[in-house]
């Protein structure tokens, strides 16, 4: 990005938009303030490439926060849409695309018997909840610190003090009333979760999770945490979420319930299943989403759920992710880079699954939110601010994972080698 003496076309948007839209932006974490920058205005992306509206390149590794496993306007994702425009963008009617793309998701991940489209993440993890509470008539939830699962009030909730404490609200607005009645716990930590289940055991309705945690940078679950997690929901009666809104059809086909073998009885999806357009899932057991109106009394609705749009896309994208090798590629363009950053230098970390990658700035292994947060995060956003300048843009934030997709190429990255051993000296 140039950083000429003039206002760049980026900064001239960025003082209109914040007098209309909230700090400028419309998700936080855009803003780039956590790295010490402005955000920068795209104006078009095409494979692993974002162009700004100054006419900067840079290599991609936000992929608009996953959804951009196939790169940029995939010519099947972009046909798949055309397609559809002629037909219309959105009817207040049931359409095929809708019935193609559950039994589509019901394929890929078998532990989808039945599935409900929404418009977003959040929309999922928060339907999903009351879904569990409906189920299992009680309403505590336990989730895990440095887990993200999108912005509704039972989410929003502090840290947890290491103890089974109830939740505290971490957002004016959402009231202590409903957030105490979340447990937030420390990650790869079985024996806080055996103690939780002790002090709250018959209360909880379900325990939520990333089985890979993207949201605190890249976090990876202990050796058979995932599946003491699942013998303690079932000794207990609760239900076990897998939010793989992000994980979803990246770190494989199936998921990360595929590359870790556990069952969850229900499943939170989103971004990759939109190819780009806004787009929620959550589903699960039968015995469960039955509970789902119309079928049942669990009530949950959305104007432009199923949009045939976002169906479209979503189909083209996950049909061509079935593509032989496809995930393959994904892990050797990940290892790839993932090898290349390992050894820069001992103040950094590196993890990675195939389509996700996580630098932290830290002498030591990162394996919950307490360690995370123990990152320099000055020295972070120093980095990223000498990426963006030689055409990398990186997750600006040392709390989030980097998404490297399937047209990523071995120029690309390393380009971006290349870039980081500079910006680190
Ligand atoms: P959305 O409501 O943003 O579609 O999804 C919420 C959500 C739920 N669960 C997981 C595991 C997620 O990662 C997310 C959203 N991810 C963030 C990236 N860290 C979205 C980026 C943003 O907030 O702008």
């Amino acid at each position: 990005m140039t950083t000429a003496a003039v206002a760049t076309r980026s900064q001239a948007i960025f003082e209109r938009a914040k007098a209309v839209i909230p700090g400028g932006v419309n998700s936080p974490v855009r803003s780039c303030k956590s790295v010490g920058s402005e955000p920068i205005f795209m104006d078009h992306a095409d494979g692993s490439h974002l162009f700004d509206v100054d006419g900067n390149k840079y290599i991609d590794y936000v992929g608009s926060w996953g959804p951009m496993i196939l790169g940029h306007r995939h010519p099947r994702v972009l046909e798949a849409i055309e397609i559809t425009l002629k037909q219309g963008t959105s009817f207040g009617a049931p359409c095929r695309a809708e019935v193609e793309m559950a039994e589509l998701v019901c394929k890929l991940m078998p532990s989808i018997e039945m599935v409900r489209m929404v418009n977003s993440g959040t929309e999922a993890t928060m339907s999903a909840i009351r879904l569990a509470r409906a189920f299992t008539k009680r309403t505590m939830i336990v989730k895990f610190d440095g887990c993200y699962h999108g912005h509704a009030d039972s989410f929003l909730v502090k840290a947890g003090s290491g103890l089974a404490t109830l939740g505290i609200s971490s957002s004016p607005g959402a009231p202590d009333e409903i957030t105490k009645l979340t447990v937030s716990i420390p990650f790869n930590d079985p024996a806080q979760l055996k103690k939780t289940f002790e002090k709250h055991g018959k209360e909880v309705a379900a325990v939520i999770i990333e089985p890979i945690v993207g949201n605190a940078g890249l976090i990876l679950p202990e050796e058979n945490y995932l599946q003491t997690i699942r013998e303690l929901c079932t000794e207990h009666g609760a239900l076990l979420i897998f939010d793989e809104v992000m994980t979803g059809f990246r770190v494989a086909l199936g998921g990360a319930q595929d590359m870790y073998k556990i069952k969850p009885d229900l499943t939170t999806l989103g971004k990759i299943i939109g190819g780009g357009l806004p787009v929620g899932a959550y589903g699960g057991r039968k015995d469960i989403m039955e509970m789902v109106a119309p079928q049942g009394p669990v009530y949950q609705a959305g104007t432009l759920s199923g949009n045939p749009l976002a169906m479209a896309a979503g189909i083209a994208q996950l049909k061509t992710l079935q593509t032989p090798g496809t995930y393959a590629h994904l892990a050797e363009n990940t290892t790839r880079l993932a090898d290349g950053l390992k050894g820069l230098s001992k103040s950094i970390q590196v993890v990675s699954v195939p389509g996700m990658l996580g630098v932290f700035f830290n002498s030591k292994p990162v394996t919950d939110f307490e360690s995370a947060q123990k990152c320099d995060t000055e020295q972070f956003g120093k980095v990223w601010r000498a990426l963006i300048e030689k055409g990398i843009y990186w997750p600006p934030s040392q709390f989030e994972a980097a998404f490297i997709s399937a047209v990523h190429t071995k120029h690309d990255i390393d380009n971006t080698i290349d870039a980081f051993k500079d910006a680190i000296k």
